[in-house]
């Protein structure tokens, strides 16, 4: 297989053509045909449909003219285009129809809150209903003649206003409440103000701070919601920020006092901003949705890119988004999971369990096509080869230890996906087991993009952090792998890491996976390892005939 670096392009020396670029669309996660998409925007499950409304450039794959893009799905997995939702075409939005959040109210019926940037750049909150309820695709939008229905409130800066959530209803005084992000104290708290509202046309801001995290800066895309609760376990909350400083999605689980208007992490070590991401990789801008069709709350991020603006001109566009499904099986972290619907497209799955990998070996696993791939992988590690280990790692960080090829007594060993033969190319997701202060055991769970490409001019990190294993459970991965993502959860999803890579050799049939273990002082067996290869969920855009059926 020819790589691409060097194999043509542009008049100006760029290497890459759009042509070359195009293998790295992805198969199974969501894109639009073209252009640039950031946000995720009111999902939302409306007679029978899941709507995707996503921050939109109809015009290029570089920022700007921000429209709402707009898919439908029965099952989130297959999606059909539509035209756009809503466009940059009233004075309150005309800068941009930014990112907002769908309330389904107790009759069935939707509203819609959004930002609108003004003619003059003021982010105000706008008011936009479906123009005909009984279109179930939610084509047509009509904004409120009387928008905007929020002005940035006094101490807040004109810029410093966005994304509502979506509403909730306070029983005690009959109201919705719907939280905003800002920043204060010259811009380095992070803060969440709440409204109240009976009609959503009128608001009431209530006194003092839903909560507010000293030294994170700007929060955007605010998202608060019960989890838990079920057979008479205590309800938290999940508040989750994205930092505008650092571009990550972080959350606390906590306690809302809805009376006090107080929001309190269980743990104050592990606040908003300052504790636990929902994905130690590239993932922004997230909000859930309640999916009363499956009784469940479902995730949608945006996996931006990691390579040059130049790159997504190249392509033609730039970004897709993810789904995943939230979960509370521990008190102090949540759980991720790919839907469950992602299983149906698994075809051609291949049974590798009973594999050992001795210490110091690379495997290289007999697979017939390694860019669309689910893998389940379960590592064991023998206990006396464990009891025998006394390396205090104590400093060990995935970021600053030295990646996938730095070799531990006890790590790392995992998988390299999107490698070529001669893994020149490779993106490792693996474990490093170390011993914590305590003398416990410690396990790190991370992914070396150090060595993903063989371009210059994309970012290459390795991500990761500690994930709780409780005793007596074996290391477990599930990776997705498609073209240019690589999509990792560990231990069932108590932690999570996405990478964008951009490999130019390891491509189509040049695309390998192989199990390694780095570890000086331990064999490791695969209690499990399947890997299927995954179907194109091959989206379209939205014909007569799917209309008709919708209907
Ligand atoms: N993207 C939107 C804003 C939001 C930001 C603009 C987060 O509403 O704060 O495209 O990525």
């Amino acid at each position: 297989m020819v790589g691409l670096l060097g194999a043509g392009g542009d008049a100006d020396g760029f290497p890459w053509s759009n042509a070359m670029l195009q293998w790295q669309r992805t198969g199974f996660h969501f894109q639009p045909e073209k252009n640039w998409m950031n946000d995720p925007n009111g999902p939302v499950y409306y007679r029978g449909w899941y709507h995707l409304f996503y921050q939109y450039n109809p015009e290029g794959a570089v920022w700007g003219n921000i429209a709402w893009g707009h898919a439908v799905s029965r099952d989130l997995i297959h999606w059909r285009h539509l035209p756009l939702a809503m466009v940059p075409d009233q004075w309150y939005d005309i800068n941009g129809v930014w990112t907002g959040s769908a309330t389904v109210l107790p009759d069935g019926s939707l509203v819609m809150l959004y930002t609108g940037s003004t003619n003059t750049s003021v982010q105000v909150q706008c008011l936009a209903v479906p123009a005909d309820p009984n279109d179930s695709l939610l084509r047509n939008w009509t904004k409120y003649e009387a928008n905007p229905i929020l002005v940035p409130p006094p101490g807040i800066g004109d810029k410093d206003f966005r994304d509502p959530t979506t509403a909730w209803f306070d029983e005690s005084d009959k109201t919705w409440r719907t939280v905003i992000g800002s920043k204060d104290n010259h811009g380095h708290t992070g803060i969440v103000m709440t409204y109240k509202t009976k009609d959503f046309i009128n608001y009431e801001l209530i006194p003092g701070l839903l909560h507010s995290v000293p030294g994170t800066g700007m929060w955007e895309c605010i998202d608060f919601y019960p989890v838990g609760g079920a057979d008479g376990s205590e309800e938290l909350y999940v508040m989750k920020e994205s930092s505008d400083d650092d571009r990550h999605d972080w959350y606390a689980l906590g306690r809302y006092d809805a009376a006090a208007n107080k929001y309190t992490p269980i743990d104050a070590e592990m606040d908003v901003g300052i504790g636990l991401r929902y994905d130690w990789g590239k993932f922004y801008a997230s909000k859930t949705f309640y999916d009363p069709s499956k009784n469940r709350r479902v995730l949608w991020g945006w996996i931006g890119e990691t390579d040059s603006e130049r790159a997504d001109v190249a392509k033609g566009w730039a970004s897709l988004q993810r789904t995943v499904e939230l979960d509370e099986k521990t008190r102090t972290n949540l759980i991720q999971w790919p839907v469950v619907e992602i299983e149906t497209l698994r075809i051609n799955s291949t049974d590798l369990g009973g594999t050992t990998i001795d210490t110091g070996s690379v495997l290289p696993l007999p697979l017939r096509r390694a860019t669309q791939l689910d893998i389940e992988a379960t590592f064991h590690l023998d206990t006396s080869a464990i009891a025998a280990v006394n390396e205090a790692d104590v400093s060990y960080n995935c970021s600053t230890s030295g990646g996938a090829a730095n070799r531990g007594a006890l790590g790392p060993f995992g998988l390299l996906v999107l490698a070529d033969g001669a893994l020149k190319e490779q993106t490792a997701v693996y474990f490093y087991v170390s011993r914590g202060l305590d003398g416990g055991l410690q396990t790190h769970f991370c992914q070396d993009e150090s060595r993903s490409s063989l371009a210059q001019d994309v970012v290459k990190r390795v991500v990761g952090f500690t994930v709780p294993v409780l005793d007596g459970e074996d290391l477990s991965l599930r990776v997705l792998v498609d073209h240019s993502i690589v999509e990792s959860f560990a231990m069932g999803g108590r932690s999570t890491a996405t990478s964008r890579v951009y490999p130019t050799e390891a491509i189509y049939a040049a695309a390998g996976v192989y199990l390694f273990n780095n570890a000086t002082g331990a064999a490791v067996t695969m209690e499990k390892l399947v890997v299927h290869e995954m179907d194109d969920s091959y989206n379209q855009i939205f014909t007569a005939d799917d209309a008709s059926a919708a209907l």
